[in-house]
């Protein structure tokens, strides 16, 4: 199905045009906003300038048990309908793997506890003394210490260790003071991401009495009151005492640790919300797992998109370049045709009538022109056709690049717009006309760029135009 050779053959000649621009191209790559990435990015489909979509989030909706069964339910059929779509992807048996496990975490008994902090805080310490405390040894807890925070790169990275919080049941954030920013920004996150945390107000013994209240009472504003004092460790104390002799002895003492709110306040949360916690976690480890099968299937629904919109840009540019109408609503509706509609909407599963077809295909069209976008491409086709390095536009050059890149728009917007449609019918909207002007616009801007345009531009010529082929001298 795919077209491999120019579909036009004329004789124009513009080869030399055409050196040009690919010499002149090479230098813009070099300096271009997103250097080869964009060139790569319209050879390889525009699919790298489009990012995962980031999944859903808990919300404050109370997340019990059967909601999370719910999830897992909607997980697996996402991951059946990958099977469906192609039966030997290999992200299938880790997806599976992934979700038999999700199964039976929600029976699991044990309470993941994080703690987290920054660089020396106590965190090895606490975990040491906690794992010894009788009352909580009861319930079964599970601690783990993540690397400092605002200290490591790459795989110790702050984002690595937030990601890694997300397995945990409840987190533990130490402080030796009062919050720093950084402090305080990772709090907010964890806040948001709807993680029980508990702030851990460390290492009480090094400073003076009437600080720590005054710390405490800062702490407790901002974290609105859920903050414990303790101190893991604390440094000896130097003990004088006088003798009845009246001679003066000194001696230092080993202060015991002093952690008794921590283990209060940690016993009555997993007293409380133990099982609580557990669906918290569940839920969120199926949201991911859910956004990862989503990710598989768009991107295999992506890749078989590819050569249906590519097919129907060159034909769009082929019908324009040879039979060139300036009238802009013509070269909109040239752009978009109800068939790409019906076959791209096949792919993403969407049954759709021809009838809605050639309406969404009509609202495309019309939108194209209201937006201003095919003003704007045409213009911009013109600008890099002209001032840059074809002395000689042949004619219809503008019209079926223009046209071509429409097509690619409007059949990138589809895509976009299915994906999100999906979204939408699984809360049982259905086909949903009014999201199509903002999802156009959007996949408009993203590739309006410069270097995408101009390298875009570059294949249209070299699709419209015959390569220059050698002359044989016979002599
Ligand atoms: N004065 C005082 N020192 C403490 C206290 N808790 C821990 N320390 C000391 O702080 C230092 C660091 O403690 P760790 O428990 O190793 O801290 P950490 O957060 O695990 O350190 P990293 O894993 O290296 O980031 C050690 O020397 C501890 O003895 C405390 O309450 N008071
Ligand atoms: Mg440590």
């Amino acid at each position: 199905m795919k077209l491999h050779k120019p579909i036009l053959v004329g004789g124009l000649g513009l080869s030399f045009s055409l050196w040009m621009l690919d010499s002149w191209h090479d230098s813009i790559v070099q300096v271009g906003e997103f250097g080869l990435l964009s060139a790569l990015a319209v050879g390889g489909g525009l699919w790298l300038l489009q990012k995962n979509r980031p999944g859903e989030q808990l919300n404050d909706r109370v997340v019990d048990r059967a909601s999370v069964e719910n999830g897992i339910s909607q997980t697996e059929a996402i991951i059946n309908q990958l099977a469906q779509e192609a039966v030997n992807h290999p992200a299938l048996p880790s997806l599976r793997e992934q979700l038999a496990k999700l199964r039976l975490e929600l029976d699991r008994r044990e309470i993941q506890v994080a703690v987290t902090g920054g660089k020396s805080v106590g965190k090895s310490t606490v975990i040491q003394i906690l794992k010894n405390v009788e009352t909580l040894s009861t319930t079964s807890l599970q601690y783990t210490e993540t690397a400092p925070l605002f200290a490591g790169l790459g795989e110790n990275s702050d984002a690595v260790i937030l990601s890694e919080l997300q397995k945990s049941d409840f987190v533990l954030f130490l402080t030796n003071g009062d919050l720093t920013d950084s402090e305080f920004q990772v709090l907010q996150q964890l806040k948001t991401a709807k993680h029980s945390t508990l702030l851990v107000f460390n290492k009480q013994d090094q400073h003076q009495v009437d600080e720590r209240a005054t710390v405490l009472q800062s702490l407790k504003q901002r974290m609105s009151g859920n903050v414990v004092a303790t101190a893991t460790s604390p440094l000896p104390v130097k003990v004088r005492k006088i003798q009845a002799d009246g001679t003066v002895k000194e001696w230092m003492e080993q202060p015991a640790p002093d952690i008794q709110q921590l283990t209060q306040q940690l016993g009555e949360v997993l007293a409380q919300q133990g099982q609580q916690l557990v669906c918290n976690t569940t839920m969120r480890k199926v949201l991911l797992l859910k956004a990862e099968a989503k990710n598989s299937l768009n991107s295999i629904r992506r890749d078989r998109s590819t050569p249906i919109i590519e097919q129907n840009q060159w034909i769009a540019a082929a019908a324009a370049f040879a039979n060139p109408i300036p009238a802009l609503d013509i070269l909109a509706t040239a752009a978009i045709n109800a068939q790409m509609v019906m076959d791209l909407g096949n792919i993403y599963q969407q049954k759709i009538s021809l009838e809605q077809a050639q309406q969404v295909a009509g609202t495309m069209g019309s939108l194209m022109l209201k937006l201003g976008l095919v003003e704007l491409s045409t213009r911009a086709v013109t600008g890099i056709l002209k001032t840059n390095a074809i002395t000689f536009v042949a004619g219809g050059m503008v019209e079926g690049v223009s046209a071509a890149y429409l097509t690619r728009v409007a059949g990138l917007s589809l895509i976009e717009y299915f994906e999100q449609q999906e979204i939408a019918l699984e809360t049982g909207n259905g086909l949903n006309l009014e999201k199509l002007p903002q999802v156009l616009q959007t996949v408009f801007q993203q590739n309006q760029k410069l270097v995408v345009l101009e390298a875009f531009v570059k294949q249209g010529v070299k699709r419209l135009l015959p390569e220059a082929k050698p002359v044989e001298v016979v002599g």
